[in-house]
């Protein structure tokens, strides 16, 4: 006997923020190799590792939003981060799963700027929420919890699921803060990677040729990541004072007076080598680099441990045969390739989000599926999943066929839009197509264009918009674009 004695599946919803597939060794990248993720390659190797899963508008309100409705930003109203609020009253994930007998909850990051909509339960990080002794807010209340953000959302997803409804199938989002900016490990691992030497990306010194608007972007670790708030460097050997924090009440603030200490003596070897190893600009670059990926992959680290640990209570409980386990992540990530830190764009790195589904109810293990996939694709996926109808208006389709392998007419050609300019970092506002080899972009406030050939040029560094050879295909992407933007209905002014 299950535990909740019910037909329908229980299904946990986990994403983290800003969780680059280089960082999960399922996917197979080099740096993850140096730093695996056992938990979540679990859940692939025991089901459905998406591997051309992308996000509609790479910024984190937006793709929680796409998520929620099974529509791009224009069509659900979220169309940046900054000022935008979510309208949680139209077709959503949790509205229609509670009005059909589920019980709904989200323990973590939200980050849509109204209070969650469709949840029986919520408890969630405010804004952008802290690594250390963050405040949560539930409908009565705020209050600051006490201990590391990954390790209190995994607690306290395992109270809710203690003292849920087994009478009803549960739908659970559980959203990790980690491994958001500004990559704070747990006091543990501090130290994980301090000996590891991650693999420099060819791009890292790109010189963005043919790529007005990436020359323009402040996002690249060397310049623009902040030393004492994103790097955790200090101002000279032996020092307790960081370097440049625009930001000290979410982090040194947050912590009491032993965990700044405990933190800063964690890093004071390292620290003062930066200033008693000489180093040349170049190297300076890449030790920059080096102290980037440690941290972010430590907090990686503690979400891997996570799942696990969830994982294990569903198992421990006699559930994992009757909750449908999914991982994803915001969206994906630069770690280091055109020298970046952050998203937004629609290259690769930053375009492509994770996807991990294990359905019990689909007997079949370790399977890779190749189509193009989004994030309009969740709702309607979890929605049929949980055998309820799904609306019309949602602009997805149900990836469930996919994963029972029938044969089925599928999109040859995604859609992509990115608002938010003028905006942090600075990643001008683009629309595009990608399909399986080739990808448009239309910088348009600019009216500039970019194309990529994925097969002979996988960094995106060669734009081969304009190029007589590539004319035909060109035209067709045009072509392609033009219909998705009839097929989603943008509308005209959101395009110029
Ligand atoms: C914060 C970050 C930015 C990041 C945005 C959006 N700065 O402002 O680097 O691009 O969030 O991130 S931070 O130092 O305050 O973390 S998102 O995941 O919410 O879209
Ligand atoms: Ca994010």
């Amino acid at each position: 006997m299950h535990e909740n004695d019910n037909q329908r599946p229980n299904i946990l919803f986990i994403m983290s923020d800003d969780h680059a597939i280089q960082a999960i060794s399922a996917y197979g990248h080099p740096i993850s190799k140096l730093a695996p993720t056992p938990h979540i390659d679990r859940l692939a190797n025991e089901g459905f590792l998406f591997l051309e899963n992308y996000c509609a508008n790479s910024i984190c309100g937006p793709s929680r939003a796409t998520v929620l409705t099974g529509k791009h930003s224009h069509s659900n109203g979220f169309m940046k981060n900054d000022r935008t609020k979510f309208n949680g009253n139209q077709p959503t994930i949790p509205n229609i799963l509670q009005k059909n007998g589920y019980q709904t909850a989200i323990i973590g990051k939200w980050h849509l700027n109204t209070d969650p909509v469709g949840f029986d339960y919520y408890k969630i990080l405010n804004d952008q929420g802290e690594y250390n002794n963050p405040d949560f807010i539930t409908k009565d209340t705020i209050i600051q919890e006490w201990g590391y953000v990954t390790n209190l959302i995994t607690d306290f997803t395992k109270e809710w699921l203690d003292k849920r409804d087994k009478n009803k199938p549960f739908f659970l989002m559980m959203q990790h803060k980690a491994p958001h900016r500004n990559w704070v490990p747990d006091a543990k691992y501090y130290r994980l990677f301090e000996n590891v030497e991650f693999p420099v990306p060819d791009t890292y010194f790109d010189t963005y040729e043919g790529r007005p608007a990436a020359a323009q972007q402040k996002m690249r670790i060397y310049v623009d990541a902040y030393e004492g708030h994103d790097l955790k460097m200090v101002r000279g050997i032996d020092s307790d004072s960081l370097l440049y924090d625009p930001w000290p009440h979410v982090f040194f603030g947050r912590m009491t007076d032993a965990e700044r200490k405990e933190f800063l003596e964690a890093y004071r070897e390292r620290n003062n080598d930066y200033y008693q190893t000489p180093r040349t600009e170049k190297e300076k670059a890449e030790w920059k680099l080096q102290r980037y990926l440690q941290d972010y992959l430590a907090c990686v680290r503690s979400v891997d441990e996570s799942v696990g640990e969830i994982y294990q209570y569903l198992k421990d409980h006699n559930l994992l045969e009757n909750t449908i386990i999914i991982y994803t992540s915001d969206q994906g990530f630069f770690l280091g390739e055109h020298g970046w830190f952050d998203k937004r764009w629609m290259y690769q790195e930053s375009f492509l989000m994770p996807l991990i589904i294990r359905d019990p109810y689909i007997k079949k293990k370790g399977q890779k599926i190749s189509q193009l996939t989004q994030n309009i694709d969740f709702a309607p996926t979890i929605l049929e999943m949980a055998g309820v109808k799904v609306p019309e208006e949602m602009q997805g389709e149900s990836l469930l066929p996919l994963m029972k392998g029938n044969k089925i007419p599928w999109r040859d050609a995604l859609y992509y839009h990115y608002y938010e300019f003028p905006g942090f970092h600075s990643v001008r506002a683009h629309y595009g197509v990608k399909m399986k080899r080739y990808k448009l972009l239309h910088f348009y406030k600019e009216d500039r264009w970019e194309m990529f050939d994925l097969k002979t040029d996988p960094t995106e560094i060669n734009n081969i918009y304009g190029q007589d050879e590539y004319k035909e295909v060109q035209a067709h992407l045009h072509e392609k674009l033009n219909e998705l933007i009839r097929q989603y209905q943008v509308p005209e002014q959101y395009l110029k």
